[in-house]
């Protein structure tokens, strides 16, 4: 029979994307084990599974572990998982940088699921990993060097509560509607943010994530340091913007990439036609590619000033590709190659 699955953070929006996600691919498990807080031991989820809390006596005999509970959660519990002999696929940006941890994007390097010295995966951030497959298929025709990525990031990149706040918002900034016509500041004051950094409906925040070196923000500095990981090109630059907008779920990424040779436009698109995962849509937005699993590419235009940059938009659903269906695509490798315990 299969291996056991142990979910950390089974009832948060990754979390029940997973679970939801191992019964509609029907991954061959033999159990699966929903953990999360004690706050939530006990509840029975959509599907029937119970909630068990994250505690010692809970996680022997599991033989996979996807953590999607926070990087704190997953520092503390992933080594214990794997003392008792889990693989740990971790949703949390806790181990992306370790060099004995593979950063995995299925169909980019899914090889890489087999060198685990640690026991450990990581699965990317859900912004980088919209990109990273198209980014690949174009590397591997023209030969990437640098980006230019601007985001606009779903709410849902913040969990359950991130989307909690934007849908408490609306009604409360719709009820004034004439204020945020011509008095914004004061529509603005009325709404409290706690999860964004500042109110986020009916309008655009350029800040997203906490303060890191030069004014960049974290989230930024891993669309740099993950992206030169997963395509393995340490000297790719990037220069990153990050904003979240008043969407609930699909980031999407505008993005001027730069290659070593002069592109084509017709040839790109045929590339991203060809690459597992992507798909092309002339205008693709967030809405519409809600709750797909491939991501998709837009507006692919030639630069203006240099023959060598393409100008793109992508679309990819922050919960599914960028969070909970890449850890169970890297799962279904895991079974695949006979790479876990069953
Ligand atoms: P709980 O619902 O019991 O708080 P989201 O990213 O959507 O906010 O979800 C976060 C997930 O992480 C939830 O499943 C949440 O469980 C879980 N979580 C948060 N804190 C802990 C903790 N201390 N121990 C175990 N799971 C936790
Ligand atoms: C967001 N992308 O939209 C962030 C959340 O590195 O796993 C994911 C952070 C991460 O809020």
């Amino acid at each position: 029979s299969g291996p056991i699955v142990g979910i950390v953070g089974a009832t948060g929006a990754v979390g029940t994307t997973m679970l939801r996600l191992l019964r509609d691919r029907r991954f061959p498990a033999a159990e699966v084990v929903p953990l999360a807080s004690a706050r939530s031991a006990g509840k029975v989820l959509d599907g029937g599974l119970k909630v068990e809390e994250l505690a010692d006596r809970n996680i022997g005999g599991i033989d996979i572990a996807i953590f999607s509970a926070g990087g704190s959660i997953s520092r503390e519990w992933a080594p214990k998982f794997v003392e008792k002999g889990a693989i740990v696929i971790d949703n949390s940006s806790a181990f992306r940088a370790d060099p004995e941890v593979p950063l995995v994007v299925s169909e980019v390097n899914g090889d890489l699921v087999a060198q685990t010295p640690k026991g450990i995966i990581a699965n990317p951030n859900c912004t980088t990993m919209a990109f990273m497959p198209p980014m690949k298929a174009l590397h591997d025709v023209y030969g990437l060097r640098s980006l230019v990525a601007s985001s606009y990031q779903a709410v849902g990149g913040a969990g359950q509560k991130g989307m909690d706040e934007l849908a408490e918002q609306i009604p409360t900034l719709l009820g004034q509607r004439e204020k945020l016509v011509d008095a914004g500041a004061e529509a603005y004051a009325s709404v409290t943010a706690s999860v964004h950094a500042k109110p986020i409906a009916f309008n655009v925040v350029p800040w997203l994530g906490s303060e890191k070196e030069g004014g960049y923000t974290d989230e930024e500095l891993k669309m740099l340091s993950e992206s030169r990981k997963i395509l393995d090109l340490p000297e790719l630059t990037v220069a990153p913007t990050c904003v979240r907008v008043p969407v609930m779920v699909g980031h999407a990424i505008a993005i001027r990439a730069t290659f070593a040779r002069e592109v084509d436009v017709d040839e790109a698109k045929a590339a991203l036609a060809a690459m597992p995962g992507v798909a092309l849509d002339d205008v693709p937005t967030p809405l519409e590619w809600a709750g797909r699993d491939e991501v998709v590419v837009g507006r692919i235009r030639k630069d203006l000033a240099d023959p060598c940059s393409l100008n793109l938009f992508v679309v990819g659903d922050n919960l599914l590709k960028g969070a909970a269906l890449n850890t169970i695509q890297i799962a279904e490798l895991l079974v695949e190659k006979g790479l876990v315990r069953t």
